[in-house]
């Protein structure tokens, strides 16, 4: 039976997640599904828009044996997006699934669109834009269309759950008996998701500003527009802030928060990642946002952010963390773990780069092949690994509080409030 998603991977222990990083690091693929086929664990997967903007859609890119069963036995691997295996994950004219809701889904691949509330934004709005230009003849071909697309968008990242939960708000909406009315509820509910999140972030704003005291420096990392309304609520308060901000390698992402902080007037003193410990001594807060909030207060962030936390809790700086509600992630209530996502190594070194140390260490040019996913040459040897992954994960004992638009709340009691708006475990729309 085919359960596309990341939780699969859990019912399939430690047997699979060596493959899985194994192929996710050679080719590239930023979302790799498993599945189990007659006793036979297939791993597809498929690249979107990548950083050089080659799409590669739906292309079968490994068939990996686990040696659970005998080998004459083993069968290809089948895409999902290929064989229609699923037609919920199908992309093309043949799911109905518009040209929009593919680009939307190709900018969150290659982070032209990120952060995770601009995610949620951006996953409603393609939903909302599925709706509108829907062909459907039926209400069933309709749900169907709109299914598939929240699939499309689902499977850009995986870490961030605004985005699920962005996707489940929005075809709950989904009513009516007429293609009509699915037209026009789901529209309605998109619009009110949208509506909901900025002003999510508005009221977040205002309760984080609390916690910042006139003359306060706050150090950031990476760039998070929850994180930056506490800011902004604070500046309109009449404070005067100033701020330290990591560069946040290997995107640099640190230089949008620079950037916007400047335009608010705010002084920025801009420090390299490795440089934060000696910082905190300057510090009144660490200031960061998240990407999934777990059950039991750990925040999953970029990477890097626990690194800085266990450092800010040893010189007694408290850390911060601005998250709306749509961070929390219902399904880490039944013990579902966050997938961390793992990017290319091409963020970390170029092909030049490769080259240059492999030459380095045998003293020759080093030989280079072509992949068959991309246009570009790869630079092989087999003994340097580069790992990217994205986020990390800070324990609840290093956060003082998460701030969300619902109130402040020391991360072991999160788990309350998630119960409260969540109620008991998810499903997956998409999957049905
Ligand atoms: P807001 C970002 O992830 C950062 O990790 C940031 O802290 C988080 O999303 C939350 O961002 P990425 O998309 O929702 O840059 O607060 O990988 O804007």
């Amino acid at each position: 039976m085919w359960k596309a998603n990341d939780r699969h991977e859990r019912y399939l222990g430690g047997v699979l997640d060596s493959h899985l990083e194994r192929v996710r690091r050679d080719t590239g693929v930023h979302s790799v599904l498993s599945g189990l086929v007659k006793g036979h664990t297939n791993v597809v997967g498929r690249r979107r828009g990548t950083e050089n903007g080659v799409i590669d859609q739906g292309r079968e890119v490994a068939a990996i044996h686990t040696g659970v069963d005998s080998p004459d036995e083993q069968k290809p691997a089948r895409s999902l997006f290929t064989t229609g295996v699923q037609s919920t994950h199908m992309d093309g004219p043949e799911s109905g699934v518009v040209p929009a809701v593919e680009s939307t889904a190709d900018d969150i691949t290659a982070m032209r669109i990120r952060g995770a509330a601009a995610i949620a934004d951006a996953a409603a709005t393609a939903l909302a834009t599925q709706a509108e230009r829907s062909t459907a003849d039926s209400p069933a071909a309709f749900e169907q269309e709109l299914r598939a697309a929240a699939a499309t968008l689902y499977e850009t990242r995986p870490t961030a759950v605004s985005l699920p939960n962005a996707l489940r708000y929005v075809l709950r909406g989904m009513d009516g008996d007429t293609v009509a009315a699915l037209r026009s509820s789901t529209i309605a509910r998109a619009e009110r998701f949208k509506r909901d999140l900025a002003q999510a972030q508005d009221r977040l704003g205002e309760i984080g500003s609390h916690r910042l005291q006139d003359g306060d420096t706050v150090l950031t990392h990476c760039h998070s527009t929850d994180a930056l309304a506490c800011v902004e609520a604070a500046l309109e308060a009449g404070k005067d802030l100033e701020a330290i901000v990591k560069e946040t390698r290997p995107r640099k992402q640190g230089h949008i928060t620079a950037r916007q902080l400047r335009e608010w007037d705010v002084p920025v003193t801009l420090i390299a990642d490795n440089a934060a410990r000696r910082y905190l001594d300057r510090t009144d807060h660490v200031l960061v946002g998240a990407d999934s909030i777990a059950a039991d207060g750990s925040v999953i962030n970029k990477i890097g952010t626990s690194g800085l936390a266990v450092n800010a809790r040893e010189r007694g700086v408290p850390v911060m963390v601005a998250a709306q509600t749509i961070k929390l992630h219902p399904d880490t209530m039944t013990g579902h773990t966050v997938e961390i996502e793992m990017r290319s190594e091409r963020e970390l070194l170029s092909d030049e780069e490769r080259a240059a140390i492999i030459s380095g260490a045998t003293g020759e040019v080093a030989e280079t092949e072509a992949t068959e996913d991309s246009d570009q040459t790869q630079v092989t040897d087999s003994g340097l690994t580069v790992e990217n992954p994205a986020f990390d994960v800070t324990p609840p004992r290093y956060v003082d509080a998460i701030v969300t638009e619902r109130g402040q709340f020391p991360p072991e009691s999160i788990v309350t409030l998630m119960r409260e708006l969540f109620g008991e475990p998810t499903d997956d729309p998409w999957e049905s």
